[in-house]
């Protein structure tokens, strides 16, 4: 029994509809982030409707054909076609229909770094066109704080409905770690923050239905600080990595050496790894958008600047590296045959968006290299005017290449299979540790 405070009349009855599973959920945006919340959601029993402007999204969502690593195929298929719990729509008008609606749409960034909010105040407005008395309205896009408030409840505000009185609104940040198996949208514990009393109470009842544990803090802009914080944390602990990764080549440390060690200290330290630079459409990104909002208190992040130099700095070193191993073998970028193992950003994901491995491989064919990959999850890339096929990874793709660039430690490759048939590796991901030892062939970051 919950201890519950005097909620306004359609707070108690948002509660009872969440707590009976009669609520009928919308979620916007069918994403890594939205289509895991839709599928859990009617799971539990509520009637769901996912809203996206993508058509081909929609319907393979009403054909139950799934398209996220994170959610199971038969889930899918079972809730949308046999339990008939799950569909999505085109069709915006519908909003008006939803009691909760949760907005799951990208938050990336300008061309310099600063916020672009344009999908998150389109779902806005799309949702403010259909506002009526009762609804429960969430953000779980990563933003900086102060959006749910002082965007979002404006726009919604000026349909002449009140938050706290008419609708509910509050911001929990999407924790969804793509491609990790034991943590997943239901066992991740969840943060939620809301602007007053009765509509923290509804957001709280609301997530509980479906997540083990949810966090209550004091406010939406708390909230939207834990998450901003949350990946601010890991972008300047990999970039410390990645610049005790440059500080060791220069030095001439086997950098991965050190890091093995220093993970045996059994407390106060958390292992980070250096790569080829950081991808997804998190890590690189939503740190820039507390750095952005941190500069109206004239104040500087300087950590969160540091950390993304350093991060985007990764290509090139890895560029540089690259070159000088193929110079120490009498080999000149130009003209080079180098095979790239991993477009995805990171292993065992299907999603090259924001990839390292992207932009290295726009270096190496800007430098005259005639460059190919593969990537066993990611069959085809697209880029501008680039079409690309994964190659297949046999033994005579790996002895045409100059070089080998492991890029992507996917576990589906077989490393000892990449060593035994390649002239030369460039390992930026530690992926060959454990192989037969051939110092003359492969090389780590
Ligand atoms: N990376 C490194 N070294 C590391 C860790 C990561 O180079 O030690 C690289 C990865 O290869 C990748 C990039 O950083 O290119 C980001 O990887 P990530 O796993 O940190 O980030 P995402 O975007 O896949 O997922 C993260 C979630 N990851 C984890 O918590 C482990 C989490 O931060 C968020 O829930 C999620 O982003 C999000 O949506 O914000």
């Amino acid at each position: 029994m919950s201890t519950r405070t005097s909620t306004p009349a359609h707070a108690a009855d948002l509660i009872r509809k969440f707590e009976n599973r009669s609520a009928r959920v919308g979620v916007v945006g069918l994403g890594y982030v939205g289509l895991p919340l839709a599928v859990e959601k009617a799971r539990v029993g509520f009637q769901v409707v996912g809203f996206d402007r993508n058509p081909t999204r929609v319907a393979e969502v009403n054909l139950g054909v799934n398209y996220i690593g994170d959610v199971q195929d038969s889930d899918l298929r079972d809730l949308v076609l046999e339990h008939k719990r799950l569909e999505a729509t085109c069709e915006w008008s519908r909003l008006a229909e939803m009691d909760a609606v949760v907005i799951c749409v990208p938050t990336p960034l300008t061309r310099n770094l600063t916020p672009d909010l344009q999908f998150v105040e389109a779902a806005t407005r799309e949702v403010a066109r259909r506002l009526r008395p009762g609804q429960f309205i969430c953000l779980e896009s990563t933003t900086y704080p102060g959006t749910t408030e002082e965007v979002m409840k404006p726009l919604l505000e000026a349909t002449g409905l009140r938050e706290g009185v008419d609708f509910h609104l509050a911001f929990s940040p999407e924790r969804v770690d793509p491609g990790n198996k034991r943590y997943t949208t239901r066992n991740t514990s969840k943060v939620v923050g809301a602007a007053g009393g009765s509509s923290l109470e509804v957001a709280l009842c609301f997530y509980r239905q479906t997540i083990v544990e949810v966090v209550p803090v004091s406010s939406a802009r708390a909230a939207e600080m834990v998450k901003v914080f949350e990946n601010t944390f890991r972008a300047v602990n990999i970039a410390l990595v990645n610049e005790l990764a440059m500080l060791c080549d220069r030095m001439d440390l086997d950098v991965w050496e050190v890091l093995a060690a220093a993970a045996t200290k059994p407390f106060g330290i958390m292992p980070f790894l250096p790569g080829p630079g950081v991808g997804g459409h998190c890590i690189p990104l939503d740190p820039h958008y507390l750095e952005w909002k941190a500069r109206e208190f004239n104040f500087n992040t300087r950590f969160i600047a540091l950390a993304g130099e350093i991060n985007r700095r990764m290509p090139e070193f890895v560029l540089a590296k690259a070159m000088r191993l193929l110079s120490d073998h009498g080999l000149g970028l130009r003209a080079a045959r180098v095979l790239v193992l991993g477009m995805a950003y990171k292993k065992d994901v299907e999603d090259a968006r924001e990839s390292p491995s992207a932009e290295i491989f726009q270096l190496l064919v800007q430098r005259g290299a005639r460059v190919e990959y593969h990537d066993p999850h990611v069959p085809r890339y697209r880029e501008g005017d680039q079409d690309l096929r994964s190659q297949p990874l046999t033994a005579e793709v790996l002895d045409a290449a100059d070089l080998v660039l492991i890029l992507t430690d996917h576990s589906a490759v077989d490393y000892a299979f990449v060593v035994e048939h390649a002239r030369l590796v460039l390992d930026t991901r530690n992926a060959t540790r454990g192989q037969a030892c051939r110092p003359e062939r492969v090389v780590r970051l």
